[in-house]
């Protein structure tokens, strides 16, 4: 095979200006947003995949707003995504999983209309044992009414208001998937060249999958509703088998429901009755992507995308994945 006859490299800062250029209006700033994005995802990627050689492993003592032990990953993750961003100045407010309060960035131009939420590094508590973890963001536009500093109406907005969102999964690759509201798009990381390229364009999740990925230890505490559908799944759906896979980073275990179909679910728990995952920067974004890709994501009942969020930090139940197993849960749901 000749040089003219392999694809030609396709970089995601190539595929966002491709992308920007159909749509009249749109202008370079998005794409320079993001950069802040692939840069800082670049630099954690370099610390994770040597965790285990540099005096970072381990925890670093704090705890951060959610009560848990800040791992030293999250906070060099969380202080690159702030430094990335808080230079582009389309950019007005940063909101992290790791800092109790939003940063509103202080421009020269305050006519910044970008809002970025975010987890820096999810599934931290896998560090460690070398399993994957990931970067989650989410990013919304100042509402026109809103001045700039009227943080609570920039953030509080349902997850149907995203411009963007995203995440970065560091496993035995690292892969950058985003979308803008036009399809969902996977660009790998070429450590050779240092660049995102594009590898899995136009990401479609398969009507129906094989696996099913929940964390059985807490099924005692499942509503009926949600024990039956996994009984159901155990029996099989349309005659099709499932295996159970649960990675505990949900970026990895939704990654994979992306790529191959089927759901991942976290539900209310005696432990969290209000579910574990947080509403802006995890179920979110997720639920962007996996609409953007086909699928369905819900708190069980309604669609994430629609919840008006009240807290910066609010959690949710949550269940994405593909037609056949979502319309499942949700007849088990309303049945029980
Ligand atoms: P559990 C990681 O701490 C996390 O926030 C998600 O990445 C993951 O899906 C979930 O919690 C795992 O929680 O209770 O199953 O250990």
């Amino acid at each position: 095979m000749t040089a003219s006859d392999r694809k030609p490299i396709v970089t995601v800062q190539q595929h966002i200006l491709q992308d920007q250029r159909k749509f009249p209006g749109a202008s370079g700033e998005f794409s320079w947003l993001l950069s802040g994005v692939t840069l800082a995802t670049k630099m954690i990627q370099a610390k994770v995949q040597r965790a285990g050689l540099s005096d970072i492993l381990g925890e670093f003592g704090n705890v951060n707003v959610q009560g848990e032990i800040q791992q030293k990953l999250d906070v060099y993750a969380n202080e690159v995504l702030h430094h990335n961003l808080s230079v582009r100045e389309s950019i007005g407010i940063l909101a992290s999983e790791e800092n109790e309060k939003p940063i509103t960035i202080k421009h020269a131009t305050p006519d910044a209309k970008y809002a970025v939420i975010f987890d820096p590094l999810d599934g931290s508590s896998n560090i460690d044992v070398g399993v994957g973890v990931g970067t989650t963001f989410s990013i919304l536009k100042r509402p026109e009414n809103a001045d700039y500093h009227d943080v609570d109406r920039w953030l509080m907005q349902p997850g149907t208001k995203q411009v963007a969102a995203g995440y970065v999964v560091y496993g035995s690759s690292t892969i950058l998937v985003y979308s803008v509201g036009r399809g969902v798009h996977g660009f790998t990381l070429d450590p050779a060249i240092g660049a995102y390229v594009l590898s899995h364009e136009d990401m479609r999740m398969p009507e129906q999958g094989k696996y099913y990925s929940v964390n059985e230890a807490n099924r005692d505490s499942f509503s009926a509703g949600y024990q039956k559908f996994l009984d159901n799944l155990r029996h099989g759906l349309n005659g099709k088998r499932y295996s159970s896979r649960y990675i505990g980073s949900m970026v990895a275990d939704v990654h994979r429901t992306l790529l191959k179909g089927g759901i991942f679910l976290y539900p209310p728990t005696a432990e969290n009755p209000g579910g574990k995952l947080r509403l802006l920067y995890e179920a979110s974004p997720i639920a962007f992507l996996v609409e953007q890709a086909g699928g369905i994501a819900t708190d069980g009942f309604r669609r994430i995308l629609e919840i008006e969020p009240t807290s910066i930090h609010e959690r949710t139940p949550m269940a994405v994945g593909s037609r056949v197993e979502m319309e499942e849960l949700a007849r088990c749901l309303k049945e029980s």
